[in-house]
């Protein structure tokens, strides 16, 4: 390793890397940039103290050597094609995935994917004790990755590490289905700091703790002892770079790019927008359905709904059959509701580039954002932040972290069709004048907590200043 790639003061490891390892057609490889939430966040923060960051590069059996990037070191760990198959698509999306998401589809139990997990976690561990310089900051990100921090600490009883958890951390009654409980409670509690959406996870991850290690509530209110260390927890709402995305949504191009979209939809009356990842937690069905009832009864007239779906996990059991049921949905009901020219559903399974998401969120009327249950949900947050003009109704779930934030949205239950198409019909007649006032209360919430304060409250509370 060369001297600029040794000793990083801070270190971010997930289980991506911010960019991708490509496979060209002719069998060479090239790096491509993954923009991302976390990525732009964190960018800065590890430039500015000649950084690390260690991840998977997206590719299987994939011999990637570390390189700095404009200052950031890059680290990759390989990972063969089984792991990728029994650690990332099995164990971290067939079983924790799932199981945290409130078990909306069946969480699968198989010890060889466990065991799969406990080693890529472990390989994690060695590179990042590899990579880290004495007494240097370490924040582990994700489910992915929960028994890293104990087994870093083994490793490397020098570092100051924080753990954050990007999904929910579920109910207990839940959490103790899983057959290795112990060890995941055991593995986080290596951190110094373990951090969460919202303060149902802390209270949630606090009575495991006691419950299933000798770890003791205490000293302090959001504290464990455990051995003859204290673990700080904590709740950290994330966000996104809401100034940014502001300031994007009000150039030219954006807004006359909105209004060619509504004028492409056939200048509907009212426009409905969905965004997520094609995921089976994020309740597209349940939003196609209240859609489908509000047409069946004549209030949905004049209305174009458009949905973007991003390809994910496309190798993954569950994600396969919801993919089916939903584009189901949309040739039935377009069967029934469309004119020729005129679909009243548009469906893209796409990833669609920044601007052309900012100038469909500046043309919606209603976004429909309806998760079973969701850690956060980013997209609740995209949505305020481009309506400058303070147009546009958010209906939100209840059960996605956002919702605590976001109150002055239409807060709705998922599971309650009647409430859904309720709370969509009131969102399509809702006066501006009451919209405006809702969406100026979601703007000064969104704009004042970006992601740069989470992660400065995160890493403040782990003890990096910036200095
Ligand atoms: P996700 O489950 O991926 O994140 P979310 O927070 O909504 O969910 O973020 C999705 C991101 O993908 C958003 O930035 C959105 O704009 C983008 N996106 C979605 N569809 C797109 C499309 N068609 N084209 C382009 N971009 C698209 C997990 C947790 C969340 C938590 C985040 C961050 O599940 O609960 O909010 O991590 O902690």
């Amino acid at each position: 390793m060369g001297t600029e790639l040794a000793g990083a003061e801070f270190v971010v490891v997930a289980n991506r890397l911010p960019v991708d390892l490509e496979k060209l057609p002719d069998g060479t490889e090239r790096w491509k940039a993954s923009p991302g939430g976390l990525v732009t966040a964190l960018e800065p923060m590890l430039r500015n103290r000649e950084g690390a960051w260690v991840g998977w590069p997206g590719l299987a059996d994939a011999d990637a050597e570390p390189f700095v990037d404009n200052g950031l070191q890059l680290h990759p760990v390989r990972l063969s094609a089984k792991e990728v198959e029994d650690y990332y698509e099995g164990f971290s999306n067939g079983t924790l995935w799932p199981l945290y998401h409130d078990v909306v589809a069946p969480p699968a139990f198989h010890r060889h994917w466990w065991q799969a997990y406990v080693k890529v976690n472990q390989r994690f561990a060695e590179v990042v004790a590899e990579v880290a310089a004495q007494d240097a900051v370490v924040w582990i990100q994700d489910y992915q990755l929960q028994l890293m921090p104990a087994m870093l600490r083994e490793l490397r009883p020098d570092l100051r590490i924080g753990f954050f958890l990007h999904i929910p951390f579920p109910p207990t009654e839940l959490f103790q289905q899983l057959p290795w409980r112990r060890e995941i409670v055991q593995g986080l509690l290596g951190a110094d700091l373990v951090g969460f959406h919202t303060p149902g996870g802390v209270r949630n991850f606090r009575w495991l703790a006691t419950r299933f290690t000798e770890a003791t509530p205490g000293p302090a209110r959001n504290e464990v002892s455990y051995g003859d260390r204290v673990v700080r927890l904590g709740a950290f709402p994330i966000s996104i770079d809401s100034g940014a995305l502001n300031a994007l949504s009000r150039t030219s191009e954006v807004q006359e790019r909105a209004k060619q979209i509504r004028a492409d939809l056939g200048d509907p009356d009212h426009v409905i927008l969905g965004v997520d990842r094609l995921d089976y937690t994020k309740g597209i069905n349940v939003r196609l359905r209240a859609f489908e009832e509000l047409l069946e009864e004549g209030l949905a007239d004049d209305t174009a709904f458009v949905q973007l779906a991003t390809p994910s996990r496309e190798r993954v059991e569950h994600y396969q059959k919801m993919r089916n049921d939903i584009e189901q949905s949309v040739g039935r009901i377009n069967g029934e509701y469309a004119r020729v020219g005129f679909p009243v559903l548009h469906y893209l399974h796409q990833s669609l580039p920044r601007e052309e998401l900012a100038a469909f969120f500046v043309a919606a009327d209603v976004m429909l954002v309806t998760p079973l249950r969701d850690g956060m949900n980013l997209v609740a947050k995209e949505y305020v932040a481009c309506r400058s003009d303070l147009g546009g109704v958010l209906v939100l779930s209840e059960f996605a972290g956002a919702a605590i934030e976001l109150k002055e949205a239409v807060l709705v239950n998922p599971h309650d069709t009647d409430g859904v198409k309720n709370a969509l019909h009131a969102a399509l007649t809702m006066s501006p004048t009451e919209g405006r006032r809702r969406m100026r209360a979601l703007r000064k919430q969104v704009l004042a907590n970006d992601v740069d304060k989470w992660a400065r409250s995160f890493l403040d509370a782990l003890g990096l200043h910036d200095d």
